[in-house]
């Protein structure tokens, strides 16, 4: 088998690739791309890839473009960064508040406000009513008026309004802003969603397929939560007792976001408060990334 990695030729290619021996560019995009491609040529190495194995990774990844905010989910990226700015507030000594998870890829900016509480369905789909109450507080337990929460979850088919391959959800069916009042409180009224699948047989699918997993969620809702002088919290629900509840493709599971889900007759019930830490020690925003604004 091949033994070039550690070659003087190869280790100066990969010196020279990633502009190690020129002045210009920006050095941290220089020692990023150095270890990436060293990684990979170790790789390719290791396993003996071939020619044509290579070009089929480079098609895939050109065919999976489109789903790549699946992919980075689904191969644990995305948790992994909570992983390490939980580590990070640990080390600055930052401890309380709701925890973080992941945004996922179907957020859409640009849904109604309403004040205090919100329905979420244009149109109510058949199903089972859930009732989600709950105070938004600081860390001494004082409710944060005027805080604005961004709700937005799948319908009973598992589909999400503008990323629904049927096209038979309204606009921002499942997406609205809710202002709290003096009090804190928040409220809406919706429909039980069903846990997410990525699209059959698209490619992270056939990824999923070919390391032996599933690409479904369970039943969740997203939430982001904003107030003035605080820290922006990105973080979701879990329906505690949808059966792949710790079984999620996409790792966003916590305990700490599994509330209790109180079952009658005609509808479900949960109560869900949010802990706000200060935006002062480990300052934090919403992220970069590009989303869908409507
Ligand atoms: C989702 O609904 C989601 O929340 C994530 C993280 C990935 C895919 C679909
Ligand atoms: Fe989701």
């Amino acid at each position: 088998m091949a033994n070039v990695y550690e070659s003087e030729h190869v280790q100066n290619l990969l010196k020279r690739v990633a502009g190690l021996d020129q002045d210009g560019g920006d050095p941290r995009v220089k020692s990023i791309v150095y270890d990436l491609v060293s990684a990979i040529c170790a790789t390719i190495e290791k396993h003996d890839v071939s020619e044509s194995e290579l070009w089929n990774a480079v098609n895939f990844l050109g065919a999976g473009a489109d789903e790549y905010g699946l992919i980075v989910p689904g191969i644990g990226l995305e948790h992994y960064m909570d992983v390490l700015m939980d580590a990070a507030d640990a080390e600055a000594g930052l401890s309380g508040g709701t925890p973080r998870t992941i945004e996922g890829p179907l957020f859409v900016e640009g849904a109604p406000q309403s004040d205090s509480h919100a329905v979420m369905s244009d149109s109510e789909d058949e199903g089972e009513v859930l009732i989600v109450n709950g105070t938004v507080r600081d860390l001494e337990g004082n409710p944060v008026a005027n805080a604005v929460l961004d709700v937005w979850h799948a319908d009973t088919r598992g589909f999400y309004s503008h990323f629904d391959p049927t096209e038979q959800q309204g606009p921002f069916n499942n997406r609205r802003k809710i202002k709290t009042g003096a009090d804190g409180t928040y409220s809406f009224r919706s429909i039980m969603p069903v846990g997410y699948s990525v699209p059959p047989e698209g490619t992270t699918d056939r990824l999923m397929k070919a390391l032996g997993r599933h690409g479904s969620r369970p039943a969740h809702i997203h939430y982001f939560v904003r107030a003035e002088g605080f820290r922006h919290l990105t973080t979701q629900i879990n329906i505690a007792d949808d059966p792949l509840v710790h079984d999620d493709f996409a790792y966003a599971t916590r305990d700490e976001l599994i509330p209790s889900l109180t079952r009658s007759e005609d509808r479900a019930a949960i109560i869900f408060d949010f802990e706000l830490v200060p935006n002062e020690v480990g300052a934090y925003a919403l992220s970069d990334r590009v989303r869908t604004a409507a």
